[in-house]
């Protein structure tokens, strides 16, 4: 297999997050992507290649252009406003206000964002750039006859809609990759979420389409982040109805709660007549993890890879979430590993 890898993503290294009532370091740091892809280079599972150059275009067709603009011009009028440090967004538009974007960067950063977890920083665009760049790295090889490979994308992506940004992801890298498998001929796409918390972005970014299939198996938003999408009854609209799938579950889940979504997930995609397959890989289901309730062990990361592998598609694998920093790269090259002896 390869893996799609690049430097750039140290350029995302946010100094906070606002986090259960406190400033706190961020969870989502460099180290995450440096543990990993040690782990899959000690673990032999092939070569670490470079993206490429992808460019724009791939983007633009998830994203909105006023939220691309926005994101590659925000920093400098964030200093210009307040001085050098990491831009944080602080209040929302709700129930009867109006989405009207305003004009200064203060009100721009609560326009195009959800909430306050996720700096802005000197070097957001560049990382983030090159992680969506990651992704469409491995879903070329995947495209042109790879039967797998592992997008080490860092920021995620997942909690990323078309205009906007929150849960430490600006471009949704998993949709990104799934559009690019489309304008690259797949008839038909697959998107499933492991990661704990629900793509509410992906889910947003397809919710109306028949095309692109989207499956979530994450933490009941009665409970937990990102709260307001991710229920059971939430299928698809329109053209899409139908083909979206979320399957929630309470705090606490262990293998054998967990075992059963993920077995009637793979069902739906199976049913769907998917060509191509895209994962959102969060391992933050481990029963270590700082920020969240699931209780998954190392093995159980073996299992998911190999029922991933059951599916039997052309698959691209792209790194979400996932925060107990010294078992993500055990847990992430479990899956991987599950994935190859299982294929
Ligand atoms: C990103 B990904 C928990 C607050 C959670 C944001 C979590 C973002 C997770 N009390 N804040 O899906 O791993
Ligand atoms: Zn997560």
């Amino acid at each position: 297999m390869l893996t799609y890898y690049s430097d750039d993503h140290r350029l995302q290294d946010g100094k906070a997050e606002l986090i259960d009532g406190r400033l706190e370091p961020c969870h989502e740091a460099p180290v995450r992507a440096d543990i990993v892809l040690r782990h899959v280079r000690a673990a032999g599972l092939g070569e670490i290649v470079a993206p490429g150059d992808h460019g724009l275009a791939p983007i633009a067709r998830i994203h909105a252009a006023n939220y691309l603009g926005f994101l590659q011009t925000a920093w400098p009028k964030w200093v210009a406003e307040h001085g050098d440090y990491d831009a944080l967004p602080l209040n929302w538009a709700v129930r009867g206000m109006r989405s009207v974007e305003p004009d200064s960067i203060d009100g721009k950063l609560s326009y195009f964002s959800f909430d306050a977890g996720t700096p802005l920083t000197a070097g957001t665009w560049q990382a983030v750039y090159a992680s969506a760049q990651v992704a469409l790295g491995g879903a070329a090889a995947v495209g042109g006859g790879e039967r797998m490979a592992f997008a080490l994308c860092r920021p995620p992506g997942h909690h990323a809609a078309g205009d906007y940004f929150g849960g430490y992801c600006f471009l949704n890298n998993a949709a990104i990759a799934a559009q690019a498998f489309r304008d690259g001929g797949a008839e038909r796409v697959a998107v499933l979420d492991v990661d704990y918390h629900h793509g509410n972005g992906t889910q947003t970014i397809f919710d109306d389409r028949s095309d692109v299939f989207f499956a979530s198996i994450h933490a009941d938003p009665r409970q937990e982040y990102p709260f307001f999408l991710g229920h059971a009854d939430e299928t698809g609209s329109g053209a899409g109805e139908g083909a979206t799938a979320n399957y929630p579950l309470p705090w606490g889940t262990a293998w054998g709660g967990y075992e059963q979504a993920l077995e009637q997930a793979v069902g739906r995609i199976g049913t769907f007549g998917a060509e191509a397959l895209v994962i959102s890989l969060g391992v933050d289901s481990f029963k270590d993890d700082p920020i969240s309730r699931f209780r998954l062990e190392h093995e159980d990361f073996l299992h998911i890879g190999a029922a991933i592998a059951g599916i039997g598609l052309p698959t691209l694998i792209v790194m979400e979430g996932g925060y107990a920093v010294d078992a993500l790269g055990v847990n992430v090259v479990n899956v991987l590993k599950g994935y190859l002896d299982a294929a």
